[in-house]
């Protein structure tokens, strides 16, 4: 895996999340995109060489409703980005980790992602992300 990618957090509700997140990080929310494929949608900020990617909820069918209900909104998913997504997911198998995709998904921000199971990874929802 290479550099981190993006930190995902999760939000109940982009109408305080994104000020809020502008003025914490003093830039504006440079792009708004739906994926309609995991009921989510996101916005994004550049901080420095690092980027955030709020997520709130569009359903209750949602991962973003799902997690928030259990855990209050916060870090949701630290995302790594790979040269090679299918060579990295090979690897990941290899070495016993849970992957919750068996194909790359279309992600937000031009991406084919995939995720690896929290519990295999002390916690922490994973996701591996290449640029297409
Ligand atoms: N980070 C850490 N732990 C998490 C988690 C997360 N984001 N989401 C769930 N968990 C934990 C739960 O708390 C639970 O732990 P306990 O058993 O100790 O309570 C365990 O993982 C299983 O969770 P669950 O609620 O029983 O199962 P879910 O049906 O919610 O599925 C997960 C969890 C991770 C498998 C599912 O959310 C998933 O497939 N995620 C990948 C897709 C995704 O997150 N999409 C949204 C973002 C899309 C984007 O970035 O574009």
């Amino acid at each position: 895996m290479e550099n981190i990618e993006h930190i995902g957090i999760a939000v109940l509700d982009f109408k305080q999340a994104i000020p809020l997140y502008e003025r914490l990080l003093n830039t504006k929310c440079y792009k708004q995109e739906e994926v309609e494929s995991e009921n989510v949608v996101t916005a994004f900020f550049k901080s420095g060489n690092n980027k955030i990617e709020l997520l709130q909820a569009t359903s209750e069918e949602s991962a973003i409703a799902k997690f928030i209900s259990k855990k209050g909104e916060g870090i949701h998913h630290v995302a790594f980005s790979v040269e090679d997504i299918h060579a990295e997911m090979t690897r990941l198998k290899k070495e016993g980790f849970r992957l919750l995709n068996e194909t790359p998904k279309n992600g937000a921000d031009n991406k084919l992602i995939c995720f690896v199971h929290p519990k295999d990874a002390s916690g922490v929802l994973i996701e591996i992300c290449q640029d297409i």
